[in-house]
């Protein structure tokens, strides 16, 4: 790539993260997804501090701003009411939060962005740090308490919590779901994108009768665990909060806060992330806690191990046959399994902001050539086929929304040869 190719590729990137400002938030892309989504917004904030830090806090502000009394902080936040997504938010009649909101979270990125942001000028950046690290601490104590159990890992309680919402790691635990009385609703999301890049009517109508349950409880955290229906070890979650517990634990050390909680919590999580690992291959996967069977799907969120702190040899064997197994790597599911899909979301398709997590884990573990190919094949299929949402591993073609504010966020911070403390 020349130098004047990227360069104009950093300015297209720098402006889709101001297309899609809506003042104050990010929206993932304008049309499909017209709201502030939680870690979408942690990505934006982490894009905005290449070129603008003081529009990174803001975002990051404007994302706590949303947080629940319990410390959850939602996954969508409706700051403005949009007649073009579904499920709204009298969907979802979440009403404990100060903003109308969903009723679940999402991965929680945010504290790493968050030093990342922070360190970029640790002086001028003190007084918009310090408010926010209670917060941080509150919304990790909540997962703590709500979303992690005696048996280890992090679970989520809805395939829309790990962000990866049709991947194959929940079928077992979606299929044990009867959705009697969803009733009729009509989705958005396929007249703004073509419904093979979708999830199916089967997974929708499991997700809607989720977010119905959860309306009637009242989205009470007490209510909502009673009998769960849908709880699934997530590696997504399980380790990017313990990679989030450490980056927290920096920045509260150099305030000078006590650690002891935090400390605490990164050995469950150490632990926690070992049941992931299926007795059979060695491999982390899902595993649902209800019958406590592991899934058997290696995931891009599977290589998030090195992000975590963890490294594994098993785990780079199987990142060198992924590599090899695709142009466009990391697919979100592997290509040699039976029900491995190119197009279908989170069932095949490459995702930059996982490709820049696990790269980024890869660099930190001191492996820096997975690193360099991974960063390089990111790079190459943005740069090819444009700031998607998400490219067919195969093909490099891009799928889902476009313009799109992660991808954007990952180029400008990561991909991109000019990004921030990279060797070109
Ligand atoms: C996708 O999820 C939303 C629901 O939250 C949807 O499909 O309607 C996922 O890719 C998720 O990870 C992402 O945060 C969201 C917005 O980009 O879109």
């Amino acid at each position: 790539m020349t130098g004047h190719d990227h360069i104009a590729l950093d300015e297209q990137a720098r402006a889709i993260l101001c297309g899609n400002d809506r003042g104050g938030y990010t929206v993932p892309t304008a049309g499909l997804y017209p709201y502030q989504w939680n870690w979408d917004s942690a990505f934006a904030a982490w894009g905005f501090a290449q070129f603008d830090v003081d529009r990174a806090w803001t975002e990051i502000e404007t994302l706590f701003a949303g947080q629940w009394p319990s410390g959850m902080v939602p996954h969508i936040l409706f700051h403005q009411p949009d007649p073009g997504y579904f499920p709204g938010p009298d969907v979802w009649g979440a009403k404990r939060g100060p903003i109308p909101s969903s009723g679940i979270t999402q991965p929680p990125v945010a504290a790493t962005f968050v030093r990342d942001i922070w360190e970029i000028d640790r002086t001028a950046n003190a007084a918009r740090l310090e408010p926010l690290l209670p917060k941080l601490l509150a919304w990790h104590r909540w997962f703590m308490e709500w979303r992690n159990c005696a048996f280890g890992p992090i679970f989520i309680t809805h395939p829309w919590e790990a962000g990866r919402d049709n991947c194959p790691d929940w079928d077992t635990a979606m299929a044990d779901i009867e959705p009697v009385g969803v009733g009729e609703y009509t989705r958005r999301d396929t007249s703004h994108v073509n419904p093979e890049m979708r999830p199916t009517k089967e997974d929708y109508d499991r997700y809607i009768w989720l977010v119905q349950r959860g309306h009637r409880l009242g989205w009470d955290d007490e209510a909502m665990a009673e009998d769960a229906p849908f709880r699934v070890g997530d590696p997504t979650m399980t380790f990017t909060l313990l990679r989030a517990h450490r980056d927290l634990l920096v920045m509260c050390e150099a305030f000078g806060h006590d650690c002891g909680e935090l400390l605490g919590w990164i050995k469950i999580l150490e632990n926690g992330a070992e049941v992931l690992r299926n007795p059979e291959t060695g491999l982390y996967n899902g595993v649902n806690i209800t019958t406590e069977q592991h899934t058997g799907a290696l995931s891009n969120a599977s290589f998030l191990c090195w992000y975590a702190g963890l490294d594994d040899a098993r785990m780079a064997d199987a990142l060198q046959q992924s590599f090899e197994s695709c142009p466009y790597p990391v697919p979100s599911h592997a290509v040699g399994a039976a029900d491995f899909n190119p197009k279908r979301y989170w069932r095949g398709p490459t995702w930059a902001i996982m490709n820049a997590l696990i790269g980024r884990g890869l660099q930190d573990m001191g492996r820096d050539g997975d690193a360099k190919r991974l960063r390089e094949a990111t790079r190459d299929v943005i740069a090819t086929h444009g700031f998607a949402e998400y490219f067919n591993p195969m093909t490099g073609e891009p799928a889902g929304g476009g313009t799109f504010t992660w991808t954007a966020a990952v180029w400008l911070a990561w991909a991109s040869p000019s990004a921030g403390g990279q060797d070109g």
